[in-house]
């Protein structure tokens, strides 16, 4: 503990990085009236991976994060919010068009390049006199356009000393992703936005996502902590045959080098986890993403080093096997996944912080969310992709202005909502017109108090296979007390999960005797939203 911390010292590695920011000239704005009828700025923080079982706001069990509660607190929490695709680039090319994948064209990570040239929220927000911002994870392959600034981790991103691309080029920045992201997105707050209009910021963690590196400073936050295991965590998977043909369980898939950092320097630990990495040693982690040579400084490595070290040598003499080698591994998953977590949770409180001494919290409408949800180990899994509820549903917390908000102050929304209505909202936020041709819906209404009318079910539609991880193609629909799905492509079959007798979706009862009537109206359902949505599906294979 004492050496980490001398060596953090020596590094400069802090808690808060050091981001000078110049006093404001601008207060308010000039865009806010006291009855919100006049645009007002967005800041949209958007993670990557961040499951709502990991903000506190949702669930207690797991970590605390009181900056992005806070949005909850002094705004609203939905207690409903989904994805149409669970993956990055497609939930990031929903959130930009407000349309689902197979009308924006960006299916899957695999294949994907997002057509830039398409109608954007952003493009239309700045033709509504908005001046627009995206930093972080872009992760859709073609250049940004519609922005008046953009400045983007190249691809997934590293941890340290990542790469940033903006319309200047290529650059590495020294530090922390989170803390990086953060700081450029509050300069360009501070000193880069045309101060004469509102402003529209998306903020885009890299951060969690795998290989859950944390913070130096953060390395030995919650050492002490024991996570409980989930219920379902040795799931059998019995009547789920796309539950259990996947590659994303942490007892087969999850890599003890890779992905929790068992890298020994007498390179003796192999990973039986998964065939393709079998010789994955450390000679072959030091090859790759984070750890090539090079990404980290000397110093960084010898933190991170004095950290995992003894942890490495532990795990050596252990010599563990079986359910406690898979326990062991579920209590590192989380220590690192939370460590990421608490950074985050930092940084969007120095987010919070700015906009209040800037005096800009109130006009601005604050947006905390994720790109999907993913797995704490339900069912045994890490990522995400499914529609089982872990994956499907996302953090979605949003602090109105104070214009707005009194009436909703701390209240929940229970309106189902999902990422393709953020830009309906944004467009609605700013007085202009909503394309005939967006597909989601404003949550301004919800926001308001007024949910007649709103939705009562949600589609959905998952495309990356062959792939990573191995989860079926799959399409379904949820309403308020079922989900359906389709697993379809080399495989054919249908889930049916009663989600108020079942909420962890471990009994599949499609099929099954006195389910007709309930698997007729969803069946209809999904029809109808397909049609709606202009997805026609073939159903016979
Ligand atoms: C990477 C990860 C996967 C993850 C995908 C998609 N592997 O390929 O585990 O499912 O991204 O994630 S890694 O070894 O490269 O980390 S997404 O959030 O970007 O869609
Ligand atoms: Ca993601």
């Amino acid at each position: 503990m004492a050496k980490i911390q001398k060596l953090l010292k020596i590094t400069g590695t802090a808690a808060v990085s050091s981001v000078s920011l110049l006093p404001c000239a601008c207060s308010t704005g000039q865009n806010a009236d006291d009855d919100g009828q006049k645009p007002l700025n967005i800041v949209y923080i958007m993670c990557d991976d961040h499951s709502y079982q990991t903000v506190s706001a949702y669930d207690g069990r797991f970590i605390d994060t009181p900056n992005i509660d806070r949005i909850a607190t002094e705004g609203v929490r939905f207690t409903n919010s989904f994805v149409a695709n669970s993956l990055s680039g497609p939930s990031r090319a929903c959130l930009l068009t407000g349309k689902h994948s197979h009308k924006n064209g960006f299916t899957n990570n695999e294949h994907g390049i997002f057509d830039g040239s398409q109608q954007t929220v952003q493009q239309l927000l700045r033709d509504a006199g908005y001046t627009t911002a995206m930093v972080g994870k872009w992760h859709l392959v073609s250049e940004p356009t519609g922005f008046d600034y953009w400045d983007i981790v190249d691809g997934q991103g590293d941890y340290y000393n990542p790469v940033f691309i903006s319309a200047g080029g290529r650059r590495v920045e020294q530090g922390y992703v989170t803390n990086i992201t953060t700081d450029i997105a509050l300069r360009w707050l501070d000193e880069g936005r045309d101060k004469s209009k509102p402003f529209c910021l998306f903020l885009h963690q890299k951060a969690p996502h795998r290989t859950w590196m944390p913070d130096l400073c953060d390395l030995e936050l919650y050492d002490n902590v024991t996570y409980p295991l989930p219920d379902n965590f040795y799931d059998d998977y019995s009547g789920r045959e796309a539950a259990g043909i996947q590659e994303m369980s942490i007892i087969k898939d999850m890599n003890v080098v890779y992905d929790l950092k068992m890298a020994d320097k007498e390179n003796e630990i192999h990973t039986p986890e998964n065939p393709a990495l079998e010789s994955y040693g450390r000679g072959m982690y030091l090859q790759t993403g984070e750890f090539r040579p090079g990404r980290m400084t000397a110093e960084q490595q010898e933190v991170w080093d004095a950290y995992y070290g003894p942890i490495i040598e532990k795990f050596k003499k252990d010599n563990l096997s079986g359910d406690a080698l898979s326990e062991w591994k579920y209590q590192r998953y989380m220590h690192d996944y939370c460590r990421v977590i608490h950074s985050i949770d930092r940084n969007v409180g120095k987010v919070y912080d700015y906009l209040k001494e800037h005096g800009l919290l109130e006009n601005t409408i604050v947006i905390y969310t994720s790109d999907q949800g993913f797995f704490m180990g339900e069912h045994g899994y890490f990522d995400k992709r499914f529609m089982y509820e872990e994956s499907f549903r996302t953090p979605l917390l949003v602090r109105a202005p104070d214009c707005m908000r009194n009436a909703l102050r701390g209240k929940d929304i229970d309106g189902f909502v999902q990422n393709i209505d953020h830009a309906p909202t944004f467009l609605e936020l700013a007085g202009a017109d909503v394309p005939g041709d967006i597909q989601g819906e404003s949550y301004l209404s919800l926001l308001k108090g007024k949910d007649r009318g709103w939705r009562k079910s949600l589609y959905y539609h998952y495309y990356e296979y062959p792939a990573e991880h191995s989860v079926r193609r799959h399409y379904g629909v949820r309403t308020n007390g079922w989900s359906l799905m389709h697993f379809y492509n080399d495989i054919d079959e249908w889930e049916l999960f009663d989600l108020r007798h079942d909420p962890e979706e471990m009994h599949n009862i499609y099929g099954q005797k006195g389910t007709e009537r309930i698997t007729k109206k969803l069946r209809k359902e999904l029809s109808r939203l397909q049609e709606l949505y202009d997805d026609p599906i073939e159903e016979t294979l």
